[in-house]
């Protein structure tokens, strides 16, 4: 033991995978393996993304504690480790946590800390110390963090990561958070989870279902988890619900970790295709569809396109003489320009009168705010023409978690501060 009671090593890695410094699963699990392979044993671990970029973490184990902080821009991460006791090494760690971060270079010094020829030892009655059986208990504290540009949302999880495939559109993860069961993750953003992904998918599918005569065909484009098809698929009077998902990683995903909603991709009135959905609007037959939902991720990646005037237009041309086109639009408190933006453009297509931006609440999602719009072809305001009987017997058969009669009229009152956004 050196004569010392611990031993600190402070580590610098210079020159790492710079993938691996962004990760706030990968690191955590490495920082967990080096306390193991030294043979310590582990109390508990907090680990999170810091802004903007990097992971900070701790794993606290009995003989003391490994830290980490992490700078991808730079390439480096600085380590601590310090052990107590004769019996752990702390080289061993910092061999592990230097080949898994592929660190070029690397500098290190160890400090022995508290130095017995130093202290003085006072006599210490063991015997007066209230005696405590409890063992600690092992305790992970993992995040996630959905970062914007000047605030972020975090959730913790149980640290392991479920699903992680990149394809070549977009990064598609699975975590299995403690408040909101699992969760699906697309480049980063929130896409879905199992808590309150009712809230969602009953928002864009039954408010536009509800407002029209007698929905048959429906054509969704993106909605790779199942959600939305799930929903629709609670309307008898829909025959055929043709869904267009660009990227297979994310029916994948859900399939493996979502069932209750991927699987109902396998019910016989559901054509689901992989494709490009963008291209299937621009080849599709005019007025074929009775309903057209767009289910996308946010602006940026392979959705871009789904926010341009040119896909509303096709959009518009494909819809039935009576039908009704929804998206989801974005937050009225992010992205306020986009979220303006799309209802302008969509105004300068069906006509200002016809369109009708509503909001519903999803914890999940910046801000928990979140908006969709309803469009009609010809008129049909979802407010009053709609048929208040049947959405409360179609309510109660399905014993819907959200949308009722009255959300349905609700949903559509406008703060004022949303209002200025879009009608300014
Ligand atoms: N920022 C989140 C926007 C996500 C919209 N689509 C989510 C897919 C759920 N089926």
């Amino acid at each position: 033991m050196n004569g010392s009671l611990g031993r600190h090593i402070l580590v610098e890695l210079y020159d790492c995978n710079e993938e691996v410094l962004r990760d706030v699963v990968d690191i955590e699990n490495y920082m967990l393996e080096a306390a193991k392979q030294a043979d310590a044993t582990i109390i508990n671990s907090t680990f999170h993304h810091f802004s903007p970029f990097g992971v900070s973490g701790v794993v606290v184990i009995q003989e003391s504690h490994l830290a980490i902080h992490t700078w991808p821009e730079y390439r480096y991460a600085a380590v601590d480790i310090y052990t107590c006791g004769s019996l752990i090494n702390p080289w061993i760690a910092f061999d592990f946590l230097k080949e898994k971060l592929s660190a070029k270079h690397v500098s290190a010094m160890e400090l022995l800390r508290g130095q017995l020829h130093l202290l003085p030892k006072f006599e210490y009655e063991i015997d007066k110390i209230p005696a405590t059986n409890a063992k600690p208990v092992y305790e992970r504290n993992v995040w996630f963090t959905e970062r914007n540009p000047n605030i972020a949302f975090s959730v913790r999880h149980t640290g392991e990561m479920l699903f992680r495939e990149t394809s070549q559109y977009q990064k598609v993860e699975m975590y299995d958070t403690l408040e909101y069961g699992k969760m699906l993750i697309i480049d980063g953003k929130v896409m879905t989870t199992e808590r309150d992904e009712f809230v969602y998918h009953e928002a864009i599918s039954h408010v536009p279902c509800l407002s029209h005569p007698k929905p048959e065909k429906v054509l969704v484009i993106g909605a790779g988890d199942g959600g939305v098809v799930t929903q629709l698929l609670k309307h008898e009077s829909i025959s055929k619900i043709t869904i267009v998902e660009i990227d297979e990683l994310v029916i994948k995903a859900s399939r493996l970790h979502l069932p209750q909603m991927a699987n109902s991709f396998d019910n016989p009135r559901v054509d689901l295709r992989v494709e490009d959905g963008i291209a299937f609007v621009k080849n599709a037959p005019n007025e074929t569809y009775d309903i057209v939902l767009v289910d996308s991720t946010d602006p940026g990646g392979p959705s871009e396109g789904i926010f341009t005037e040119d896909f509303y237009r096709n959009i518009h041309r494909i819809l039935k003489p009576n039908g009704i086109f929804t998206n989801q639009s974005e937050s009225p408190w992010y992205n306020t320009e986009v979220y303006s933006e799309i209802f302008a453009v969509m105004n300068r297509i069906f006509g200002k009168t016809n369109c009708h931006p509503y909001l519903a609440n999803i914890p999940t999602y910046p801000s928990g705010l979140w908006g969709f719009c309803l469009c009609s072809k010809n008129g049909l305001n979802p407010v009053k023409d709609f048929d208040v009987e049947k959405a409360k017997n179609f309510t109660l058969q399905h014993k819907l978690k959200f949308y009722n009669e009255e959300i349905h009229r609700s949903v559509f009152v406008l703060p004022n501060y949303v209002r200025e956004l879009l009608y300014k």
